[in-house]
């Protein structure tokens, strides 16, 4: 009955580990993320070392202190010992304050948030409605056009609020799906117009809250040509699920090919 558990428990084990450490993480499809992935990789070696250490400590204690005999199973059987608690407690924060640390440190280095400092980004405005996403283009001036909340209305096929009496707004282009060239810096603008959203592409290691109010910058570099989703990964209400877009990265010369198109 015991090795009949044990074969059974080995298996689930592997059967486990071989299906996640297939699929579990996403292709890499930017430039930035491959330092995330190695802390990824990091973060789950050292906790998967602390996790077989104290599970195997925990099997061999149960097996070690079993009760033989009625007799010899009442009463403690050692006192706690404060030093010990002590030695457990400090390894685990040093343990949670070092990978703390390390992945902070990672992350400004990433640099995703903020301007982009790169010559000439790819601008896309990302506007997260309730439950929708839509993506602005400055078109050939290079210029965002005026918005106002008063003239918001997607029903008039306006959802932005894009003031067609300003010159700047007349060559922008409001879509559904996102374009990016590939290799080229995107910068993107994050605004929210109801409550949080947040900008989450997995193959890109990019996740980002659009919040209401705020203007919220990002940078990166995609790596890879097709089609990616793009989620909402904020509870933002009833639709959350559905709140998602494709994001298509195409070759540079694509790119430039659809900018010139009339729309
Ligand atoms: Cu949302």
């Amino acid at each position: 009955m015991a090795v009949a558990l044990l074969i059974i428990i080995s298996l689930i084990t592997v059967g486990s580990a071989y299906f996640f450490g297939q699929s579990w993480i996403p292709p890499l499809a930017s430039a930035h993320g491959a330092n995330i992935d190695h802390q990824f990789k990091l973060d789950l070696i050292v906790m998967g070392v602390v996790f077989f250490a104290t599970q195997l400590a925990l099997g061999l204690f149960v097996w070690k202190f079993r009760a033989r005999d009625a007799k010899a199973s009442s009463g403690p059987i050692a006192e706690p010992s404060a030093r010990v608690e002590l030695m457990w407690m400090a390894i685990a924060l040093a343990l949670f304050l070092g990978t703390n640390f390390v992945g902070a440190t990672l992350w400004a280095k990433a640099g995703i948030t903020g301007e982009s400092s790169a010559k000439s980004p790819v601008q896309v405005e990302v506007n997260a409605v309730q439950f929708q996403w839509y993506f602005r283009y400055p078109g050939a001036d290079g210029k965002f056009g005026r918005t106002d909340t008063k003239l918001q209305d997607a029903s008039e096929g306006n959802p932005l609020g894009l003031d067609r009496n300003d010159p700047a707004a007349k060559d922008d282009v409001v879509t559904s799906v996102m374009f990016l060239p590939e290799n080229r810096e995107a910068e993107l603008t994050l605004r929210a117009q109801d409550v949080i959203h947040s900008f989450f592409v997995p193959e890109f290691r990019v996740k980002q809250d659009a919040v209401p109010g705020q203007t919220i910058r990002i940078h990166f570099v995609p790596t890879m040509m097709g089609d990616f989703d793009i989620a909402c990964a904020e509870l933002c209400g009833l639709g959350h699920y559905r709140m998602n877009a494709k994001l298509k990265v195409v070759s540079e010369d694509e790119f430039k090919k659809m900018q010139q198109q009339p729309k």
